[in-house]
């Protein structure tokens, strides 16, 4: 098994340790992950995306990413989890080993890398990017408000100074604009979106920026029913589910009515552990249980879009 010097999956680990460690298990799993940039931050930092499945032609493919929003670092914590669990137990679990064989995954561990090395060295609780623009003082954009869908409408701000900030324009910053064109250059194989965040305990489907509902509304909620319950299975963490507007709040820009207005029909948002009692904070000894409990749910919807 791929080890990297002080990275733990049973820790948060920062930017520095997660970089090292998608080379290291990219180049100790060549058979299995293959790892690309896809693009670079407002900083400058690379953005890395893992592609997880045995290589095969015109295979299906389910996206996921992590870290949108810097302070929630259970949510790299989980990509990270995902990755090793698929490495471990390919060939020793029937499920995964179908998966691999038959799709790949394509898994982003940090998307806002900037904002999350800012959790670490300045202020824990930073949520946006770290972008700065001319006539503000203000720094950074919501990448989950920077999307081309109903783009700042609704639950988001035109004021750089909000944490909602919706950025110039959709797509206005780098990040959004190369999870965007990956999306949109594979579209005929991206089966589902996955973007992980955390807190709340919910798993939320289309619409967020309106309260209209998706097509395939109730498909889509009997998909997570079945996936929070299966999650529920292990620890008898609760998760509630449903569309976005309703469900969490109304809000605009967001990543998953993007894909699923892209023609993704199955796109979920997770708001991971907890429900508030350390909030984003969540104790490392919550990070394999968390982990657990979220492959869960991520393997329900994966045989589930296999089957479709
Ligand atoms: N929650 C999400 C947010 O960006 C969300 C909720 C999901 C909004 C889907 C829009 C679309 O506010 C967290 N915790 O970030
Ligand atoms: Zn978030």
């Amino acid at each position: 098994r791929v080890r990297t010097t002080g990275h733990s999956y049973e820790k948060y680990n920062n930017w520095e340790t997660i970089e090292a460690w998608t080379e290291q298990v990219a180049s100790g799993n060549p058979d299995l992950i293959s790892r690309s940039a896809i693009g670079t931050t407002f900083l400058g930092n690379t953005i890395y995306l893992l592609k997880v499945g045995k290589p095969g032609s015109n295979k299906p493919a389910v996206f996921m990413d992590c870290g949108f929003h810097a302070r929630e670092w259970i949510s790299p914590a989980f990509c990270q989890w995902f990755v090793r669990e698929a490495v471990r137990t390919y060939g020793r679990e029937i499920h995964m080993t179908e998966f691999l064989d038959k799709l790949d995954f394509y898994v982003l561990p940090v998307v806002n890398i900037d904002g999350y090395i800012y959790t670490w060295t300045t202020n824990r609780m930073w949520r946006k990017t770290r972008s700065t623009r001319a006539g503000s003082s203000c720094t950074g954009t919501d990448l989950n408000r920077n999307f081309d869908a109903g783009w700042c409408s609704i639950g988001a701000s035109n004021n750089p100074c909000s944490e909602t900030y919706c950025g110039s324009a959709a797509e206005s910053e780098k990040e959004s604009k190369a999870v965007a064109d990956f999306i949109r250059n594979h579209l005929s194989s991206i089966k589902a979106y996955l973007t992980i965040h955390s807190y709340s305990q919910m798993m939320l489907y289309p619409y967020s920026y309106d309260y209209k509902l998706p097509k395939n509304n109730v498909e889509l909620n009997t998909l997570a029913k079945g996936a929070v319950k299966k999650l529920a299975s292990l620890h008898g963490t609760t998760y509630t589910y449903g569309p976005g507007a309703s469900t969490i709040y109304p809000a605009s820009g967001g990543s998953d009515d993007w894909a699923y207005d892209q023609g993704i029909k199955y796109s979920f948002t997770f708001e991971l552990r907890d429900k508030g009692r350390y909030g984003f904070v969540l104790p490392e000894s919550q990070i394999q249980p968390t982990c657990e409990e979220t492959m869960l749910a991520i393997k329900y919807v994966t045989s589930y879009v296999l089957e479709h």
